[in-house]
């Protein structure tokens, strides 16, 4: 397997490599690529240095996958090129995931819809995989008719010029660098740009992202996204009901069977899922799961993922692991 990363010295393309790695990702090649003021940077792979090459030298060495993590307008430029060169694309932007001749893909939900004609595959946005990974089956089991979802955003989705911003800010050295106002002991109801109906795109890819996955357009979704000086991962409170009655025991053994599902969920003992522990970590947490009294059929639970992990880069690795087991690449 060739594989090349682009937007390698990014925040998810260094998890991107981590991963390969830890996961010992069959690879005959590894091409990591990156922009201009990256070319020649040193990176070290299994214990071998890579230099980072630019996306034209990538282009020509034919990869068999492409991971993209460089944003949408690189997305947009480069992965029909590569796809027309026979390059399997996963691509971590938003370019393509509401194409709707593209797949939107979570592995453990709907993997099994690919196949060998799928040359450009989109990853979803962070707080929808994690969002979906529960959601999903607990939609087979209930079926879903209504989320309100409220998410606590860490920095690390907008950058690495955020986390300069919030580290900063706690030196007492403010710099707007990332976001409009400081992030350092606030909170900012804004995760991405503000579109015309007032929602943020954030918000909207919530809710458009959540319902391509679980094809499933009767579901009504509302979100709000906030950005909280936090660096472990994205929280998100999550308010759902069902058509049926939800049954709180059952919905934990069904979570609890869940691979890449960890269930923490112990009041007594202050047990629940919180970004400081799943930093760094491949799995989505949920907790506080409980019955919502005051509208039928209906519960609150909270979820919590690192964002560069599940998020994105584990995401894209476990599909491109999907397709080398298919021999679809
Ligand atoms: C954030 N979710 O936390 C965003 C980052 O469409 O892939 C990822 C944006 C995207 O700000």
């Amino acid at each position: 397997m060739k594989l090349g990363i682009v937007g390698v010295t990014g925040m998810v393309g260094r998890v991107m490599i981590d991963l390969l790695e830890k996961r010992n990702f069959p690879l005959k090649k590894l091409y990591l690529s990156a922009s201009n003021k990256s070319i020649g940077k040193t990176i070290f792979f299994k214990k071998r240095t890579y230099k980072v090459i630019s996306i034209y030298d990538l282009f020509k060495k034919k990869p068999d996958i492409v991971l993209f993590s460089a944003g949408s307008n690189i997305s947009k430029e480069w992965a029909k090129k590569f796809s027309d060169i026979g390059s399997t694309i996963i691509d971590n932007s938003s370019a393509w995931r509401m194409d709707s001749e593209k797949k939107l893909i979570v592995p453990e939900i709907n993997a099994s819809c690919l196949c060998k004609k799928d040359k450009i595959i989109a990853n979803p946005n962070c707080s929808t995989i994690q969002l979906v990974m529960v959601l999903f089956p607990l939609h087979i089991k209930y079926i879903i008719k209504r989320i309100i979802v409220s998410t606590y955003q860490s920095v690390t989705g907008t950058g690495k010029q955020a986390l300069d911003q919030l580290y900063q800010e706690e030196k007492g050295i403010f710099s707007k660098k990332a976001y409009p106002y400081p992030i350092y002991q606030n909170i900012l109801p804004h995760c991405d740009s503000f579109t015309e109906n007032k929602y943020t795109l954030e918000e909207i890819k919530l809710i458009n992202e959540t319902k391509k996955i679980m094809n499933n357009y009767n579901i009504g979704i509302t979100a709000t996204a906030v950005r909280v000086p936090v660096i472990g991962g994205h929280s998100e409170s999550v308010n759902i009901t069902f058509e049926k009655k939800p049954d709180i025991d059952c919905i934990y053994k069904i979570l609890l069977k869940i691979k890449g599902i960890i269930v923490q969920d112990n009041p007594k003992k202050n047990i629940y899922p919180m970004p400081l522990y799943a930093h760094g970590k491949d799995e989505v947490f949920v907790g506080r799961i409980r019955e919502d009294f005051s509208f039928q059929n209906s519960i609150n639970l909270w979820i919590v993922a690192d964002n560069l992990h599940k998020g994105a880069a584990t995401n894209a690795i476990q599909i491109a692991e999907y397709l080398t087991q298919k021999n679809y690449v």
